[in-house]
């Protein structure tokens, strides 16, 4: 049986990606496979709890702590991650753990620190980094309301993001219209599920 894929959309707040993530499981599902959206972090868990009531700033917690359960959040959903590549659904991810690197740097944690505790999680096979101007995405809708929506933390997690960018990684112009940006997901995301359907799952994140 093939495996599916594991998708990823990465990019700073209002570029789109949990737009562009939602039309790609619906266009893949459409297309008659099975597909389905997995967010990071996942406000649905214990874990999640707590970093949601951190982002509301209902709770402050230090960074490093914050860092780890956003860490843990992942860690927490591994198992069934896999289940679901190895029963052949693909997975379209909404931020992972580049994210979590991104933003915990930009507010000056030491980049190899960050990254130690993700070592060893489920590779993407697909990354998409959505990328615009800060000044463009901040004059998006609802900007502002959660801890990070800042034009200078912005910013600095754009630049981190590049310095993480991997060979790999497709990076799109998210100043494009919607339609524009879904039809590229939509092929890249194809090729992608021919390619790794008689793969092994890929551990081993970095
Ligand atoms: N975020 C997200 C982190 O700081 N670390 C992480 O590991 C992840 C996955 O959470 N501003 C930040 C980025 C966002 C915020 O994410 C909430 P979203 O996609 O807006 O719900
Ligand atoms: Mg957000």
């Amino acid at each position: 049986m093939s495996r599916g894929a594991f998708i990823l959309l990465e990019g700073c707040d209002r570029t789109g990606k949990s737009t562009q993530a939602q039309m790609l499981v619906d266009r893949l599902t459409q297309l008659g496979h099975r597909a389905i959206l997995w967010k990071f972090p996942d406000r649905t868990t214990g874990i999640g709890h707590m970093i949601n009531g951190y982002l509301a700033k209902h709770q402050d917690l230090n960074d490093q702590a914050i860092h780890l359960l956003f860490s843990a959040n992942r860690w927490e959903a591994v198992e069934q991650l896999a289940n679901h590549l190895r029963s052949g659904t693909h997975l379209v991810v909404d931020r992972y753990a580049y994210s979590g690197v991104a933003f915990s740097a930009a507010k000056g944690l030491d980049l190899e620190w960050c990254k130690q505790p993700d070592v060893g999680l489920l590779k993407p096979d697909l990354t998409f980094f959505l990328d615009m101007p800060i000044q463009a995405s901040m004059q998006r809708g609802g900007f502002g309301e959660e801890r990070y929506e800042k034009e200078e933390l912005q910013t600095r997690v754009r630049d981190l993001f590049l310095k993480l960018r991997e060979p790999d990684w497709k990076v799109v112009d998210a100043t494009e219209t919607i339609d524009q940006i879904h039809e590229k997901l939509t092929k890249a995301a194809q090729e992608t599920i021919q390619t790794v359907a008689s793969r092994e799952l890929q551990y081993g994140l970095w």
